[in-house]
């Protein structure tokens, strides 16, 4: 962990052990699951022809379709390498800075091989929280809408705050099956050097199924990634190659950062799944490795990385801290990942329905459906509505005054 150097760097580090926020987190992380995956191969096409032009939502797949995590965790997936964030803010260099940012933004995309199975969708009002005391950051989401599904989320950490919108528009082409992000990431980045606060945002590039027809399914990330720094005005286009049908551009990532004079300083390259490389523009510098993916463990269930392993781990000392509207509690998701696929299936529907006559209830008493931890506000750089984190959770956590949030499993 990087020391900390700055009044504004301080402050949040005090807000973070005042709130409690590492309580019940003492029991470390889990890094594998016990289950061995013995889901059955069933042909991805064989049940997907019959679904040509449909969303993920109007989808019915049985449970073994599924992973053991939901999309709020796969959100939290984002943070496997926030340790590029802390180096960001130890750059005097703005340059540099985003050299790092921009490392992170493309990071979360090495997680994404060989998982060719559908998170659970959240419920509505479902949240879920993963604090790191040995890396000093706090993260929280919250399934704010259920149609169209949205998640808002907030890490936290003395140097940087990243939040957002989770939400995507998915469409299944019979080639493949597309899922493109809408919402903008936000990251507010406190560097050691200078006083200001900067403000940096993107969005995420489309993530698609692809080989499904020809039966050997795996996931691609293509596009255009647009990573702004507001305050100084550097930015960087990260290219993000489609496979290409010879695999030949597979996992290729590239792009130049220009400083606020609209000079390259930096050209950033490399594979998603794997490096990335920096180089210093103009000079004959040598290039210089700015991020490394972990390793991925060889027979892990649903081919978790050890990351992704450590999310839905029931911790006996942090069962006491959580609300019951956390994910680890959803009966479905634990039978998935205790290999109880009938069991998970049976859960599912009985979750589903509960959500489906708690809508039933507040239509019939006209009442709106509000979130309880984020409101919709306009972002001042920005312009843009985003979700506004109320700031009240971990404190009421840490009183042990979450017992009022809705029973939704
Ligand atoms: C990619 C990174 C983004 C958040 C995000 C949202 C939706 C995820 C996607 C990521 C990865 C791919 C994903 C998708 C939802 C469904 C899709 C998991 C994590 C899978 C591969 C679709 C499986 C198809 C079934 C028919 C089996 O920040």
């Amino acid at each position: 962990v990087h020391p900390l150097v700055t009044l504004l760097q301080r402050e949040k580090s005090l807000i973070l052990e005042k709130e409690g926020s590492f309580l019940g987190y003492e029991d470390g992380i889990r890094t594998r699951l016990s289950l061995s995956d013995d889901r059955p191969k069933i042909s991805l096409w064989g049940i997907l022809k019959s679904m040509i032009g449909k969303d993920m939502t109007k989808m019915t797949l049985p449970v073994s379709f599924n992973e053991c995590t939901s999309l709020l965790q796969r959100v939290a997936e984002d943070m496997e390498y926030v340790d590029l964030l802390d180096s960001a803010a130890t750059f005097e260099d703005s340059a540099l800075r985003l050299v790092y940012v921009a490392a992170f933004a493309a990071s979360e995309y090495a997680s994404t091989i060989d998982r060719i199975a559908k998170p659970f969708n959240p419920l509505l009002g479902e949240t879920y929280e993963y604090a790191r005391p040995d890396r000093n950051y706090r993260f929280f989401v919250e399934q704010v809408s259920h149609h169209p599904p949205i998640g808002a989320a907030i890490a936290e950490s003395p140097k940087w705050d990243y939040f957002g919108e989770s939400a995507v528009k998915s469409k299944f082409y019979g080639r493949s099956f597309d899922i493109k992000p809408l919402g903008t990431w936000y990251l507010n980045l406190r560097p050691d050097h200078g006083i200001k606060e900067e403000l940096y945002t993107w969005k995420k590039v489309t993530s698609s199924v692809v080989g499904i027809i020809t039966g050997s399914p795996t996931v691609d990330n293509y596009g255009e990634m647009k990573i702004v720094n507001h305050t100084t005005k550097d930015s960087v286009v990260l290219n993000f190659k489609p496979r290409g049908w010879r695999s030949n551009s597979a996992y290729e990532v590239k792009g130049e950062v220009v400083d606020g004079k609209g000079v390259v300083r930096y050209t950033i390259g490399g594979h998603w799944n794997s490096v990335l490389y920096g180089k210093h523009a103009g000079s004959g510098k040598e290039k210089f490795v700015i991020w490394r993916a972990n390793p991925r463990p060889k027979d892990m269930a649903f081919n978790l990385t050890t990351f992704a392993a450590s999310l839905n781990a029931p911790q006996k000392k942090l069962l006491d801290w959580l609300p019951q509207t956390d994910t680890r509690l959803r009966p479905d998701q634990r039978a998935m990942e205790e290999g109880r696929y009938d069991d998970a299936s049976v859960e599912k529907n009985k979750v589903e329905e509960k959500q489906r006559a708690a809508r039933r209830k507040r239509e019939a008493a006209n009442q709106e459906y509000k979130p309880k931890w984020f409101t919709l506000g306009t972002h001042p750089v920005t312009g843009e509505q985003y979700w506004v984190f109320n700031n009240k959770y971990w404190y009421n956590r840490a009183h042990h005054n979450l017992k009022d949030v809705p029973n939704i499993f």
